[in-house]
């Protein structure tokens, strides 16, 4: 059990370590909303909820999370006691539709104060750790071929990564394409590259693309074409071998039933912010298994907090597309202590209890919007 006295939201900006071009917008400096949750118990979990581009990507701006949870969802948990997630999710669901990355925040915030109560890691709670370490990408981005390549060939020299997405889909077809295969031409067989169009193709335009991004031996496409086009996502899944990514279209368990009973094959992206936290977005996880769907850990270019919750709950599941969780490395700093270690293409999941991360407190009042 526990009782959840007090929560205090921040916005913390940090720039990013160089402009990250997606096909909705340019980030040169990302906000992180940050959730402290004080429990009656002693103990103080922390969480974060991150979005992409202001309103760009999702339906909730950084500002109106944190006006979600101060306005709304703070006065419907402090003073209550809840005897895990379930409870919590239960309670924040009866009285506030959506709003789901302000949620995940506050499911995150409980576990790492769950778990430090009973000096267990978040991913215990969860299930338990699969791994101690997890694969991770890197997202070429910079919106220049030559610097892509680049940025590759040194991360690759480096061992850093092994595998890269790139993000097209803001230039014409024949631009991104031309972008897309020279960059694999240049990496090489051996490395994986996929792509992420985030919404941007019509389904015409999608099987144009997608015939010529498996002839040039690109591994993935992710999200094509508009999240509300379930029937062309399982078309296009079932008409190439080239694999389809579902990333938008599917943030909860309900969506995932939907699309994998429609006939889809592919992979489901999992995302805390999608789905409410890191135990609803194992619910989509478990809705994937069961319909043969694959996985694979995705980000919203969060920082270590968001990073971190995620990591404990993908390590309780096989990802066979591996994470993208790379968000603290696009970051110029962070708000923690200690910066989570990244090597040889994997990722390094902390041990300690609850989420593991200490936070740097200076480091936050810094950063922190006034
Ligand atoms: C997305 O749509 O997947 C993940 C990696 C990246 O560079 O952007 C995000 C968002
Ligand atoms: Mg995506």
């Amino acid at each position: 059990m526990l009782t959840i006295e007090s929560l205090t939201c921040w916005l913390v900006d940090i720039p990013t370590v160089r402009p990250h071009k997606l096909s909705m917008a340019t980030m040169g400096c990302q906000t992180l909303t940050l959730v402290r949750m004080q429990c009656a118990e002693g103990v103080v979990g922390w969480g974060e909820a991150t979005t992409i581009g202001g309103l760009s990507y999702g339906a909730e701006s950084p500002e109106a999370i944190r006006s979600a949870m101060e306005t709304y969802l703070a006065p419907l948990l402090c003073g209550q006691r809840f005897s895990g997630v379930a409870s919590l999710a239960e309670k924040m669901n009866a009285s506030v539709k959506g709003n789901t990355f302000a949620k995940s925040a506050l499911e995150t915030a409980f576990l790492d104060a769950q778990g430090k109560l009973l000096g267990l890691p978040v991913s215990a709670l969860l299930g338990g750790a699969l791994c101690e370490r997890l694969p991770v990408l890197w997202t070429l981005a910079s919106g220049d071929t030559g610097k892509d390549i680049e940025e590759g060939k040194r991360l690759l020299a480096e061992g850093r990564h092994d595998t890269f997405k790139l993000k097209i889909g803001a230039r014409s077809l024949k631009t991104d394409i031309a972008h897309a295969l020279a960059i694999k031409a240049a990496l090489g067989d051996a490395v994986s590259v996929r792509v992420d169009v985030n919404q941007a193709w019509d389904f015409t335009t999608a099987v144009n693309g997608m015939r010529q991004l498996q002839d040039g031996g690109i591994d993935l496409v992710e999200q094509p074409i508009p999240l509300w086009d379930r029937a062309g996502l399982i078309a296009l899944s079932q008409r190439f071998t080239l694999p389809v990514l579902a990333d938008e279209a599917v943030a909860t368990g309900h969506d995932g039933y939907a699309l994998a009973s429609g006939g889809f094959t592919g992979a489901y992206a999992l995302k805390i912010a999608k789905a409410g936290g890191p135990a609803q977005a194992l619910k989509l996880a478990h809705i994937a298994q069961a319909a043969g769907v694959a996985l694979y850990g995705g980000t919203m270019l969060e920082g270590t907090l968001g990073t971190v919750a995620s990591l404990h709950a993908w390590s309780t599941v096989n990802l066979q597309w591996g994470t993208e969780m790379f968000g603290p490395l696009l970051l110029k700093d962070d708000v923690v202590t200690q910066p989570l270690s990244f090597s040889d293409g994997q990722v390094t999941l902390p041990q300690g209890p609850g989420l593991g991360v200490e936070i740097d407190e200076e480091k936050l009042r810094y950063y922190a919007r006034h």
